[in-house]
């Protein structure tokens, strides 16, 4: 590693070669385009070729916006890199094959990443803010931070990351409305951004909603009401789904390939009210020593190697603890 800087990307830039930019597995939306927009900004104070990793691919809906804002995109690379940044990450398992290989290498690796910090980090420097809508705003602060305009491309690819991750500014902040104003003012627009997160249903995504609402359980926790399902695949749409219904906590659950896959999510009342962070305080217990798992305090998904009916049951004993209620099942 070179001499280091004090600011991002904390080596000598005009020496830099090829960097990575990595999204966690399955990128989506906000990963992908705080890669795209730094992907830009990397290129402005440095002569290096900059490749977008996504480990597994993307979701449909990223691909649909690769066309949009298209990158040189690999899931798979062989080349050597002077500077890898990960994006979005969450979990350092989510960098999937790329984990072992970036831990290895030599090059300067920075984490920008809106998720809590995790313990034991394989970076080099780590720009987090856990209070941020997004990595889509912090990718703006860093352009702002280096008095760097983004343009107006990159302001609507930003402005598109941060509105996916918000649920729609359903959950921002002043900074995360301040950062939209500033997108705006360099000619992102508001109604193009929301156009451009419409897509089509997918036909199993929808039927696998269906089937999380059929196989559903209800439990009542003093007044907060829990719901639990299986499925097998779209465990986060699915949990998503039955809190849309007004369940207040939701878990989909299901096996797939030799693993347990989770999802929860909850609605900002019940963490408002209970502290109850679903990231920390459940994720990553339901996954401690037997998968991994973490997340947001009202969104968090983990793996196991439980099976779904023993997670379903530690998920409400873990729950019903927490809220130090006796769960009733509501038929
Ligand atoms: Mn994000």
């Amino acid at each position: 590693m070179s001499r280091e800087k004090a600011t991002f990307p904390f080596v000598e830039a005009r020496k830099l070669r090829r960097a990575a930019i990595l999204c966690h597995r399955h990128a989506d939306p906000d990963a992908y385009l705080s890669a795209y927009a730094l992907s830009h900004l990397i290129r402005k104070f440095s002569p290096a070729t900059v490749d977008i990793i996504t480990p597994e691919g993307m979701s449909t809906l990223t691909k649909q916006l690769q066309q949009t804002f298209p990158s040189r995109t690999l899931e798979e690379s062989q080349r050597d890199y002077d500077l890898f940044v990960a994006v979005d990450i969450g979990h350092t398992e989510l960098l999937k094959n790329w984990l072992g290989r970036i831990t290895r290498s030599g090059a300067m690796k920075i984490l920008i990443d809106h998720h809590p910090e995790q313990k034991g980090s394989i970076y080099d420097r780590m720009l987090v803010d856990a209070n941020a809508s997004s990595t889509a705003e912090m990718v703006l602060k860093l352009y702002n931070e280096l008095n760097i305009k983004p343009g107006k491309k990159r302001a609507q690819a930003l402005l598109v990351g941060i509105l996916f991750d918000s649920q729609h500014l359903a959950i921002s902040s002043g900074s995360t409305l301040r950062a939209c104003v500033e997108l705006l003012d360099e000619g992102a627009e508001v109604e193009e951004a929301r156009r451009l997160l419409r897509s089509p249903p997918d036909y199993g995504e929808v039927i696998a909603k269906l089937k999380g609402a059929k196989r559903l359980r209800i439990f009542r926790l003093s007044n907060w009401v829990l719901a639990l399902s299986r499925i097998g695949s779209f465990q986060s749409h699915v949990a998503r789904a039955l809190v849309h219904l007004g369940a207040d906590v939701a878990l989909a659950v299901g096996d797939f390939e030799n693993e347990t896959r989770g999802s929860l999510r909850s609605n900002q009342r019940f963490y408002d009210s209970t502290k109850i962070h679903l990231g920390t305080q459940v994720a990553e217990v339901l996954s401690k020593e037997r998968g991994y798992g973490g997340g947001h305090a009202t969104a968090a998904s983990f793996t196991s190697s439980s099976g779904e009916g023993e997670v379903l049951k530690e998920a409400l004993a873990l729950i019903s603890k927490l809220l130090n209620a006796q769960p009733v099942e509501v038929n």
